[in-house]
């Protein structure tokens, strides 16, 4: 199901990658609701097994399933329902990262956060409960030329479950119903690409529609995007997929990371979309970076990170002011190496992000998602809905501009030297403010200030040695 089933006047995701559920229900009141955030996706909900390397527990571990109990570092069910409540009143839906394909890897002692047990090399989980016949005979993924042995065989050592066995489907399907009886909106499928796409449909069918009572449209179906890395020239399309709902657009976080890295011109942007062979943007769900691909996992290469902060608000502030595909915001720890986990406390539980003057966080969290610039592009995406990209400009190389009807402008310089040139900007005459160098607050201007004239041409400046290469001009943005 392709709708995402958000609230008037939104249109964007954001990931809080390994927040707790007490923390995200305050962000969505605090933070997401009224900046006009449309969703937030989840980390997994479902118990995993505790993983111990080197003294630390690495983020993935929450990628293995040990039982369909709601329990994790994040909270517990009761405060998972309470979340799902509490963002929803504020208009913000929540989308849970869900892991079907498979249960945990290979583990001496197997033992789940929520004391679940499980004997791994028997493919016993009592919790569930599943035996070692609810799964595929063992075998490991090395060709993703083979659509079978990609579907059939184990990622990573992940005990692969077989989704055409009835058994396993009622207790994927129960478990999906419970989670939307406690007002869910939809659910991004981990490893979708591992699984037969007759199976997925087969359960995704037979769950039910979205809660009436959580202001959902009656007979609105849970929203769906899988995760199918399809970078070409695979045994294994995102094509196949595209009945059951809509699938991450991994072309996408590759070429933006490439063009904003300028690996590429920005000029060529001018036909960005399907014409770059991506997905349609009916199909999709766009992002810059994910939380594997910006360790450099999982399909990584050119891709551009909070690390790299002045081009990754570009890619970012790019993807939200352009019209292609359903957006999705990453919100990060900060890392030094791939397999560190998330901030926590002395005793093992996660650490609470906190925040700046400035909206930033403090304690380990980057927060993308609270970076002025990015907001701002949210809100800029918020308000453009729907309207058509216009007089696109561009200076034969790095510099470009278009309109979002007469509602939206916005510049690009990723050239060497300073843009400064009179543009038309097809908003009515007036002052607008530059969102991304300042918010506009009382009524004043805390960045730049650009004066529209009558003709809607405007003189616009972007400073190769600026602290950002966009600037951004909307209706909600006039002084
Ligand atoms: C961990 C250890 C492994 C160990 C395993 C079992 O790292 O060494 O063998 O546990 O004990 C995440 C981590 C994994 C981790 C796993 C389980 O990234 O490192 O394994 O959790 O804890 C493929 C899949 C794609 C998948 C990526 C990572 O197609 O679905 O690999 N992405 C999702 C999630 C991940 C998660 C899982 C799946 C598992 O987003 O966070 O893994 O639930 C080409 C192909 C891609 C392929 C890619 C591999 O690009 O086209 O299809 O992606 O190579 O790099
Ligand atoms: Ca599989």
């Amino acid at each position: 199901q392709r709708e995402p089933n958000m609230a008037p006047g939104r249109n964007a995701i954001v990931h809080l990658f390994e927040w707790k559920w007490n923390d995200i229900a305050a962000e969505c009141e605090n933070f997401l609701g009224p900046m006009g955030y449309g969703a937030v996706q989840v980390s997994p909900v479902q118990e995993n097994v505790i993983v111990r390397q080197n003294n630390e527990r690495p983020w993935w571990e929450r990628y293995q399933p040990i039982s369909y109990r709601l329990v994790t570092r994040s909270g517990n069910e009761e405060e998972f329902r309470r979340m799902v409540k509490r963002c929803s009143k504020v208009g913000v839906r929540v989308y849970v990262d869900i892991i079907l394909n498979h249960m945990t890897g290979e583990q001496q002692t197997a033992i789940g956060t929520g004391g679940s047990t499980a004997h791994t090399s028997s493919k016993d989980y009592p919790a569930v409960p599943y035996s070692s016949n609810n799964f595929h005979p063992t075998c490991s993924i090395n060709n993703y030329q083979n659509a079978n042995e990609v579907r059939n065989c184990e990622l990573v050592g992940l005990k692969d479950l077989d989704q055409s066995q009835e058994v396993v489907r009622e207790k994927q399907v129960e478990f999906l119903n419970r989670l939307v009886s406690m007002g869910v909106a939809g659910f991004r499928v981990d490893a979708a690409k591992h699984m037969w796409p007759e199976d997925l449909r087969a359960i995704f069918q037979r769950v039910k529609n979205l809660d009436e009572s959580f202001g959902f449209a009656s007979n609105a179906r849970p929203f769906v995007y899988q995760e199918v890395i399809d970078l070409g020239g695979e045994g294994v399309s995102y094509k196949e997929y595209l009945d059951i709902g809509r699938v991450l657009d991994f072309r996408h976080s590759a070429e933006i990371g490439r063009l904003f890295k300028g690996e590429n011109q920005l000029r060529w942007l001018v036909n960005w979309g399907p014409a770059w062979n991506m997905a349609n943007g009916d199909d999709a769900v766009v992002f810059v970076d994910n939380h594997d691909n910006q360790r450099g996992s999982g399909a990584g290469g050119d891709i551009l990170t909070y690390k790299n902060a002045k081009h990754y608000k570009m890619a970012v502030g790019f993807m939200l002011a352009h019209p292609h595909a359903l957006k999705r915001v990453m919100s990060s720890f900060a890392f030094d190496y791939s397999d560190q986990g998330p901030p926590t406390t002395y005793n093992e539980e996660l650490r609470s992000p906190t925040f700046n003057a400035d909206d930033s966080c403090g304690s380990g969290w980057v927060c993308e998602h609270r970076w002025r610039q990015i907001y701002n592009m949210v809100r800029f995406s918020n308000v453009v809905t729907l309207t058509p990209l216009t007089n696109w400009w561009d200076n034969g190389s790095n510099q470009i501009a278009f309109c979002r009807g007469n509602k939206g402008f916005v510049a690009f310089n990723n050239d060497g030297y300073d843009l400064d040139q009179w543009l038309q900007t097809c908003l009515p005459a007036g002052v607008y403010c530059d969102v991304i160098s300042g918010n506009l607050k009382d009524g004043r201007c805390l960045g730049k200030s650009v004066q529209v004239y009558e003709d809607g041409r405007a003189r616009i400046i972007l400073k190769m040695n600026e602290e950002d290469g966009l600037l951004a001009l909307h209706e909600g943005s006039r002084v």
